[in-house]
């Protein structure tokens, strides 16, 4: 039996996991749940709430994104997901872990209140899904998963406005690592598959693709997840929340 992967569906850790996966020629089924009740369901099959995890043809099961690419790493050496070089290797480490840490987290801080004020948008974000839900389905949801995830992902209107105006320092920070080698490599490392997903959760909201896509770590990420989910028009997230000069 194939290793089995935990996902929801569009969930930008689970889109790294994935791809790891793939690099490595592991065969793998994905297992997707419907969100909000994914938290439950993870809590008893992994003791933490969150996606995604895996279950290993073995038995054994790993719940993060990051700890899953270091096991990946000791399962299949090849190629690997971090360079051989310490100095290299530390700070791949390093923004892996910003990633994850920073970046991930932030954007399921921007997306939710912004899903919140434009349930319509919701159906966009389960095209492609194993578990595709009626768009009147999905949209009637939205305030009550929403609320939910706002409270998991200790999120508000106000903790996004902080978010965005930290949003042009990141993309600096991302298009530096890019010019400095440390992204942008082939194949991509542990920090590539960290971070690309999370920039192409927030390219979905068609106001931030704006800001990302024209920069070199926009054109980066499309280019490694050239598909991803969901879709926020322009106008979704409010002008006076939008970083100033970005
Ligand atoms: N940072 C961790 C956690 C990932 C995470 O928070 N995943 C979200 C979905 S994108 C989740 O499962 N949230 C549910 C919750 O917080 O209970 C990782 O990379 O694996």
């Amino acid at each position: 039996m194939p290793a089995k992967l935990y996902v929801i569906h569009g969930s930008h850790p689970c889109a790294t996991v994935a791809r790891a996966l793939d690099i490595k020629q592991i065969a793998y089924k994905t297992i997707e749940l419907p969100v909000g009740v994914h938290a439950g369901v993870m809590g008893i099959l992994f003791g933490r709430r969150t996606v995604p995890g895996i279950r290993f043809e073995s038995g054994e099961k790993v719940s993060g994104s990051r700890a899953i690419l270091r096991r990946l790493d000791e399962l299949a050496a090849e190629p690997p997901l971090l360079p051989a070089d310490a100095a290299a290797r530390a700070r791949v480490l390093e923004a892996e872990r910003w990633g994850d840490h920073v970046l991930q987290a932030a954007a399921r801080r921007i997306l939710w209140p912004t899903l919140m004020a434009n349930p319509s948008a919701a159906p966009s974000f389960s095209e492609g899904a194993k578990l595709p839900l009626p768009a009147p389905v999905l949209k009637a949801a939205v305030p009550v998963i929403g609320r939910l995830e706002q409270r998991l992902n200790k999120t508000s209107d106000a903790a996004r406005a902080a978010d965005l105006q930290a949003l042009p320092g990141w993309l600096q920070q991302i298009d530096d690592w890019l010019a400095d080698g440390t992204l942008g490599g082939d194949p991509p490392n542990a920090a590539d598959l960290q971070v690309a997903p999370s920039l192409k959760l927030l390219m979905t909201m068609e106001d931030l693709r704006a800001i990302i896509g024209p920069r070199p770590c926009g054109a980066w990420a499309d280019r490694l997840f050239p598909g991803s989910p969901g879709h926020l028009p322009a106008g979704s997230i409010p002008a006076q929340a939008l970083p100033l000069g970005a």
